[in-house]
């Protein structure tokens, strides 16, 4: 079979990256490992910048988000109990968020595959890269039980932090950043109307938590957990006491409990690998770099690598032109180092590092922080700034 973009995984940056390209007439072919259902039901992401919403819309597949979807206009940062409000258009950003799940990204997504009659190839085992240097990339993989072979033009690995793009670079062209923070994030799903209309960031004594919602209905709430933590340990009785008591008097005793219907445990992580092309294979996504989840990142990263990788794609297969091919590795890092640094930082200012315990130097240094940003205009308007989301 030939094609001429060949993408490696069905998130996010495969799916969006295959159907802008499908909408300019440049076909692809996606390889993906795990079923449909199983991509589907990856409880993720649930922030979407305005950006992002825009190329969604872009691609044909923006009517149920902008049904369903909550259109956010500020954060609480909440710390010491009280709960503060950050805006974002009285900050003149002019931009807001739009709460709208992962989940549901991609499954307008796959639908819209599945309609166009063109399907990821669902269950690819053992996708391999071969002919970068000779240049003749080609992807291999089994499907159903026989080789497939795709030749194409450009190969784009979407296929995540555990994928196999990136190790098909040779070692001596990538240099990697990486940070593994000393926690992890405990998350629970629940059919409960979300206790505020906007998401609490909350920097208690004890850990972070976070108050997030996926509709008028359902919740979707994290607390800071120790990374040998499992699952099991957290019956949903000990999660939402937990969770109660770390809102605080204000906020706590306000939050709707019951059944639990996801609850995972995520590592938290910053990581960059740089370039992220070599020769006809580039990185997409969280293949390239991965944020740890408390600036909302992720998912509007791989949404502005798409960006910038379809213009370059577009230009060169209509044109012959490599211009943007060549332009594209700086232009996506240099707005993924912005979003690493907005990460890193309110993580920093959100967690409880085993070197700020409470009444520590570097615990009194975060509280000075908070009281700073939530008293000074123009902190506040930098926050607001980074968290709806960078111009491309
Ligand atoms: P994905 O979504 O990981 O998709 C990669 C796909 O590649 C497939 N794959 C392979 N296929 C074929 N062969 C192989 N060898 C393969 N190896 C892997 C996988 O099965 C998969 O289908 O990467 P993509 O598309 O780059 O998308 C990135 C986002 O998923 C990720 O950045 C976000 O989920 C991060 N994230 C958040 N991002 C936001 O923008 N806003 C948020 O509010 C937000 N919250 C979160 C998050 C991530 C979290 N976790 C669990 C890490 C909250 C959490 C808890
Ligand atoms: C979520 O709703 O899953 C979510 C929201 C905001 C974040 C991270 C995760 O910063």
């Amino acid at each position: 079979m030939k094609t001429q973009v060949g993408i490696i995984g069905s998130g996010p940056a495969g799916l969006l990256l295959s159907q802008l390209l499908h909408k300019q007439g440049i076909d692809s072919v996606i390889l993906e490992k795990h079923s449909r259902a199983h991509v589907e039901g990856r409880i993720r992401a649930g922030i979407l910048e305005q950006g992002t919403v825009d190329m969604l819309d872009e691609a044909g597949v923006g009517e149920r988000l902008h049904e369903e979807g909550l259109i956010h206009d500020g954060i609480g940062i909440q710390f010491n109990g009280v709960n503060h409000r950050i805006g974002f258009k009285a900050r003149d950003t002019g931009k807001t968020v739009t709460v709208y799940g992962q989940t549901e990204v991609t499954k307008d997504l796959m639908d819209a595959h599945a309609a166009r009659g063109q399907d990821p190839f669902y269950e690819a085992e053992d996708v391999r890269i071969s002919g970068i240097e000779a240049g003749t990339p080609t992807l291999k993989c089994l499907f159903q039980g026989k080789g497939l072979e795709v030749q194409c033009k450009i190969i784009v690995g979407c296929d995540g932090y555990h994928g196999v793009s990136r190790q098909s670079f040779p070692s001596d062209v990538l240099n990697t950043f990486e940070r593994v923070y000393p926690f992890g994030w405990l998350g629970v799903l629940a059919d409960v109307k979300p206790v505020s209309e906007e998401l609490i960031y909350n920097n208690h004594k004890n850990g972070f938590a976070l108050a997030s919602q996926r509709s008028a209905t359902r919740s979707r709430y994290y607390i800071q957990c120790e990374l040998n933590e499992s699952v099991e340990e957290w019956s949903d009785d000990r999660f939402w006491e937990t969770l109660i008591h770390m809102f605080g008097e204000e906020v706590g005793p306000k939050i709707e409990t019951g059944p639990s219907i996801e609850k995972s445990i995520a590592p938290l992580r910053s990581f960059v690998a740089e370039p992220m092309r070599y020769k006809s294979l580039f990185l997409a996504g969280d293949s390239a770099h991965v944020v740890p989840p408390t600036g909302a990142k992720g998912l509007n990263l791989a949404a502005s690598d798409v960006h910038y990788l379809t213009e370059g794609l577009v230009d060169y297969f209509s044109t012959g032109s490599t211009s943007g091919l060549d332009l594209y590795s700086d232009r996506a890092l240099a707005r993924v180092w912005t979003a690493i640094r907005f990460s890193w930082w309110f993580t920093h200012l959100t967690h409880r590092f085993p070197e700020n315990e409470t009444h520590g130097m570097a615990y009194k240094l975060q509280i000075a922080e908070l009281e700073y940003l939530v008293q000074s205009e123009s902190a506040k308007a930098s926050l607001a700034e980074n968290y709806v989301g960078l111009p491309f």
